[in-house]
């Protein structure tokens, strides 16, 4: 691998800060979002309301803690740090005229503890989350003034943190909004047509901001992120060839633009098919050219398999999840594990896009036992992750991908996204944290803490651990 490879670790600010009304800030979408389980869906309540369990309230406590888990990040090598800034600890609100100071100075600290560490941020600009002021008072994404929020705080960071941070995402997994609109909007019961509408304004949103962040520092690299869950067809039955390919569509919708800078021709007709073309004002389509990003980000955790019989044994899964894959072992949660997958999804991506990618996301959720002498043994985290790194090396030295970087997802324990649990845990590093509130908050550096710690000190030659 290129001696400056962006060796990292992932993380988002609602899933690990907690501190979630410390200093100033406001109230998030994700704040609203209670506990889940498999078998339980978080629920989305109208504001925080008392009675109710929110495990962003309090998440890792990465927001006391912050010193302590950056300077284990450092100590396990890691070259860089994905974490998000929480929009709400700079506009409360959202629509407040100047920002909040407090807010502002924790991520001064944040990047500069990295600073120390030797460590790299990679900020997310909105991690599934935004004020949830703009959702009550605007109507969120579906007013084009959130964009003129949006840009505000974007302006506001990109200035501040201008020598401090050079690598920037702006939408976590923006496709999301085609599946669950309201993770990434906080909007509920949208009709198709809606949907369609506020994702115009957030493309608007990311290329404007773009733009801006280009403007500010020339030296920034702004990104894109979506989730790549890669399918396949179920077998070479041609309907179902079609089927992957119209399974795809749905997400390179987003990338299309935010890479090519335009709506595809075929987005175009499924506009037009389904009575789903967003309203634009005029120079939308300009300022979308202008807006490309400079990377690609994706999240990979799994593939799928699109089939149009019907019936069919189904899987869980990031997004979608699909009809289940007979040569595929699955997660804990389902999700089919597929390291193939990973060099053939950054295949894709190049021959698509011939624009830099960056793995932001990948790993394994499970439920780790921490042992009374305060080990985790997750060799089964290990083997996951070596068996991706050695797909990502294959892509990059055989088939000649260029790839900044990889940052294996919820590098410290966290809250889960899709569940709200502590339990599915994605961590190097442990944290004592039980879903029921009990636990002493204290880190315990796993196994693969110490793996993982090796393969970055040999630049991915050293794989071997046990599994
Ligand atoms: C992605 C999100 C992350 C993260 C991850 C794992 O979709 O960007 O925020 O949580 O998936 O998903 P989960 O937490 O549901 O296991």
């Amino acid at each position: 691998m290129k001696e400056n490879f962006l060796w990292g670790g992932a993380a988002a600010a609602n899933q690990i800060e907690g501190g979630w009304d410390m200093d100033g800030k406001g109230v998030s979408t994700a704040d609203c979002l209670t506990r889940g389980s498999l078998t339980k869906k978080r629920e989305y309540t109208d504001g925080v309301l008392p009675g109710y369990d929110y495990p962003s309230h309090e998440a890792s406590d990465f927001y006391h803690h912050y010193e302590e888990d950056i300077r284990l990040l450092g100590e396990m090598g890691l070259k860089c740090f994905r974490t998000s800034i929480a929009w709400t600890r700079i506009f409360p609100e959202g629509d407040e005229e100047e920002p909040n100071e407090a807010g502002l100075e924790f991520y001064d600290k944040v990047f500069e503890a990295c600073k120390n560490a030797g460590i790299e941020p990679v900020i997310t600009l909105s991690h599934f989350e935004m004020p949830y002021g703009l959702v009550k008072k605007y109507n969120s994404w579906l007013n084009r003034r959130t964009i003129e929020f949006f840009i505000r705080y974007c302006e506001t960071v990109f200035r501040r943190y201008r020598d401090k941070v050079k690598y920037w995402l702006t939408f976590n997994e923006i496709n999301f909004m085609s599946f669950h609109p309201e993770i990434g909007s906080g909007l509920r019961g949208l009709t198709q047509k809606e949907v369609y509408q506020a994702v115009h304004h957030m493309l608007l949103a990311s290329a404007r901001a773009v733009c801006l962040g280009h403007e500010i520092n020339p030296d920034f690299r702004i990104g894109m992120m979506m989730a790549y869950p890669l399918s396949y067809p179920e077998n070479c039955r041609p309907e179902n060839v079609l089927c992957q390919i119209q399974d795809m569509d749905r997400h390179y919708y987003y990338s299309d633009v935010q890479v090519r800078g335009g709506y595809s021709a075929k987005a175009r007709k499924f506009w037009e098919r389904y009575g789903l073309t967003p309203s634009m004002e005029p120079g939308d389509e300009e300022e979308l050219r202008a807006g490309c990003v400079d990377f690609i980000g994706f999240s990979y955790y799994q593939s799928n398999v699109s089939s149009v019989e019907k019936g069919k044994e189904r899987a869980a899964g990031n997004m979608t999840g699909g009809v289940k894959n007979p040569y595929l072992k699955a997660s804990q949660w389902g999700w089919q594990i597929d390291p193939v997958g990973l060099r053939i999804a950054l295949n894709t991506l190049y021959d698509r896009y011939q624009k830099p990618l960056f793995i932001v996301e990948n790993g394994l959720g499970a439920a780790d036992q921490l042992e009374k002498d305060g080990h985790v043994h997750d060799t089964y985290r290990i083997a996951y992750l070596k068996a991706h790194i050695e797909q990502l090396k294959l892509a990059v030295e055989e088939d000649g991908v260029d790839l900044i970087g990889y940052t294996p997802w919820g590098i410290i324990d966290l809250v889960s996204a899709g569940t709200g649990e502590m339990k599915k845990r994605y961590g190097l590093i442990y944290v004592d944290k039980n879903d029921d509130g009990t636990g002493t908050g204290k880190r315990y550096p796993k196994d693969s803490f110490y793996w993982y710690q090796k393969v970055i000190a040999s630049n991915g030659e050293d794989l071997d651990g046990q599994e």
